[in-house]
């Protein structure tokens, strides 16, 4: 039996374990990146470690997501993380180069290597052939120090494509679809590959915008083919010599295949809150919009932008919209403003932002009260942009841009004929803001900057024999990690002070809950399927850890939150029948004898309602080393006792 393109990735970096769907796998990792707003944390952690120098072929701290710097907060970290990547043998790249995702595959992506990354749209290097994962904190930090990577061994979905796209229809549209048919769980265990004759009507850009939202669906990555595409894109990017080809045996085998005919496909649009709650734009209809923010990991490449240039040239926003457009990376409004595009668009009233995240954080521009937002991102959770009752629906650049004019949700195909942008033959190189690492010599005289707003991090205890604790908080599906742990400019500075971030944990749910957590000495979360899903934000488990948060019960987990839990020596456990979900009620007194022995054995756990005087059975999905970390109390205190990671 021949090999798929992600068993092949996986085959080739396989450390430990056997590539049996489910089974625990371990991974070298040859590249990482962080960005700021996780990396503060990782590099802590990394400190925590005491590894001197990383072990990687490569490994990069972006600044791209905490650049309002409203405060000192957020230069302090900047500065603390520019003098770790100095000193430990990282590459920086500086505020204002650019979207980590963005740089990293113009500069520094490479078919057929592995990357794991502090966020979790690190899949957006599979538009160029990596295996490109989205990780916690923790993991970089140990994959940094050469340790090895684990996840559980994907299924492998195929997205069979055919025919090529019409005009003013995107790759964004392609995941869009991908994303009505699968939804946000679809992806869950697996690895969504692309492959079939429409493949080669796809540019690396326009892959990794589709790949980059893979993280929506759920899936641990998505990947795409490296073809003569990929060679012609690294080559424009001065990196011929980076690529190598990669293709998915004839005889390969997939779990399951989805075909989309991609001449079939229509403008889309995900509408409030939810990434899957797609529909065509027409079925929409057009509706008034308030605002139109362009850019972020997923559409601010230099083709997005130079389409949105078109379609603003000569005309003006309407005048109840406010159109933002924040360039993906340096390279990218360097060009823009070398080729005269980027004056269309200030001439048309763009308000041009820094190259960087923004409101895809809610890094400012928030909407106003009740506004309808239409934007080139990834994900519209409810609360996410800063307005709590804004609505925001995720488009393409064609579609937002046109929208932005005529001040309505709207087909770009009523416009006429689509703009004709092609990919250059040779890109901006000029890597003058990324800053090379001291030389091993001199790494000694380097002194780490740590500023007043960073503080400890919480490390857990070992697991006690029993836990007796109120069902602290009741949950739905689909729980995201910003509700957990919300972002947004006012609380992202302190993402390096547990203590004052725990104030905003799940304030979205229960504005009460870091003082019940407090008052009652933690709890236990009881939860729906998918809990956790969307960031890889590590926060989302060391807060509810400092609150005392001794299990996480629910239906299901998202993968990478389910990861950062155990790292932090919380327990995600699952409903063995998941109508025990419905018996529970907040507050209950929740009760699990002799957990630990139930861990130690690798058994089902029993947890009792004193409430209401019923048992339910508990399992989990944890691996040997996986238990180990929890009875040690997560992986920090593992690798002490260990020495291993
Ligand atoms: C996001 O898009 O939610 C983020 C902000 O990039 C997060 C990381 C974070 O919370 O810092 C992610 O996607 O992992
Ligand atoms: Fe930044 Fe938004 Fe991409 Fe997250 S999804 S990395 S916040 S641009």
């Amino acid at each position: 039996m021949g090999y798929n393109i992600a068993q092949k990735l996986i085959r080739s970096h396989l450390v430990s374990g056997e590539m049996i769907p489910g089974a625990e796998i371990g991974l070298k990792i040859d590249q990482t990146l962080t960005q700021d707003a996780t990396g503060t944390m990782a590099y802590l952690e990394f400190e925590a470690m005491g590894v001197p120098r990383v072990k990687t072929e490569l490994s990069v701290a972006y600044i791209d997501h905490n650049t309002l710097q409203n405060g000192f907060e957020n230069a302090d970290d900047h500065r603390f993380i520019q003098s770790v990547a100095k000193k430990r043998g990282l590459r920086y790249s500086r505020p204002g180069n650019g979207i980590c995702h963005q740089v990293h595959l113009e500069r520094f992506g490479k078919p057929g290597k592995t990357l794991i990354g502090s966020d979790s749209h690190t899949p957006t290097g599979g538009g160029i052939g990596m295996l490109a994962m989205g990780a916690g904190g923790m993991d970089v930090a140990v994959a940094m120090g050469g340790g090895t990577y684990y996840i559980n061994m994907p299924k492998v979905l195929k997205v069979n494509l055919t025919g090529r796209l019409s005009p003013w229809v995107a790759a964004k549209d392609v995941i869009l679809e991908v994303l009505r048919i699968l939804s946000v769980k679809g992806g869950v265990g697996r690895i969504i590959e692309y492959g079939g004759e429409g493949v080669k009507t796809l540019t690396v850009p326009e892959r990794a915008t589709i790949t980059n939202m893979g993280a929506e669906l759920g899936a641990t990555t998505s990947v795409f083919p490296s073809d003569e595409n990929t060679l012609a894109f690294l080559t424009a990017q001065g990196r011929a010599e980076d690529w190598c080809e990669l293709k998915a045996d004839d005889d390969a085998e997939y779990e399951k295949i989805i075909d989309i005919d991609l001449s079939k496909l229509e403008p889309m649009a995900a509408m409030p809150h939810m990434p899957d709650k797609v529909k065509t734009v027409n079925e929409i209809g057009p509706i008034r919009i308030d605002q139109v923010c362009i850019g972020s990991c997923t559409n601010s490449s230099l083709m997005d932008m130079l389409k949105v240039a078109a379609i603003l040239k000569g005309k003006t926003v309407h005048p109840d919209v406010s159109l933002s457009i924040a360039p993906g990376s340096k390279q990218v409004l360097n060009m823009l403003s070398l080729n005269g595009a980027l004056a269309d668009m200030i001439g048309a009233g763009a308000r041009i932002l820094e190259s960087a995240c923004g409101p895809c954080i809610g890094m400012g521009q928030s909407p106003n009260s009740k506004g309808v937002s239409l934007r080139t991102f990834n994900r519209n959770f409810e609360g996410r942009s800063g307005t709590a009752d804004a609505g925001i629906y995720l488009v393409s650049p064609e579609v937002a841009a046109a929208s932005a004019i005529t001040g309505v949700l709207t087909d770009p195909r009523t416009l006429g004929d689509a703009p004709q942008v092609e990919m250059p033959q040779q890109f901006l190189i000029n890597d003058n803001m990324i800053a090379l690492p001291a030389e091993e010599k001199d790494a000694d005289s380097v002194e780490i900057k740590y500023g007043p707003n960073i503080k400890p991090f919480p490390v857990s205890e070992a697991l006690p024999e029993s836990i007796a604790k109120k069902a602290i908080l009741k949950v739905g599906d689909n729980i995201t990690t910003d509700h957990i742990m919300p972002a947004g400019a006012k609380i992202l500075p302190y993402r390096s002070n547990i203590p004052f971030l725990s104030n905003f944990c799940f304030r979205q749910c229960d504005e009460n809950f870091a003082e019940n957590c407090k008052r009652e000495n933690g709890g236990i979360i009881i939860g729906g399927a998918n809990y956790g899903q969307g960031s890889s934000r590590e926060h989302a488990a060391l807060v509810p850890l400092y609150l005392g948060i001794k299990a996480v019960v629910t239906k299901s987990f998202a993968r990478i939150h389910a990861a950062n839990l155990v790292n932090a020596g919380i327990i995600p456990f699952n409903f063995v029948n998941e109508a025990d979900y419905d018996k529970i009620d907040a507050y209950d007194e929740l009760e699990l004898p002799n957990v630990r022995a139930a861990i130690a054995n690798g058994e089902n756990a029993t947890m009792i309602n004193k409430t209401k005087n019923e048992t339910y059975e508990l399992t989990y999905d944890l691996s040997a080393r996986q238990r180990e970390m929890i009875l040690a109390g997560g992986l920090l205190n593992y690798t002490r006792e260990n020495g291993k990671g």
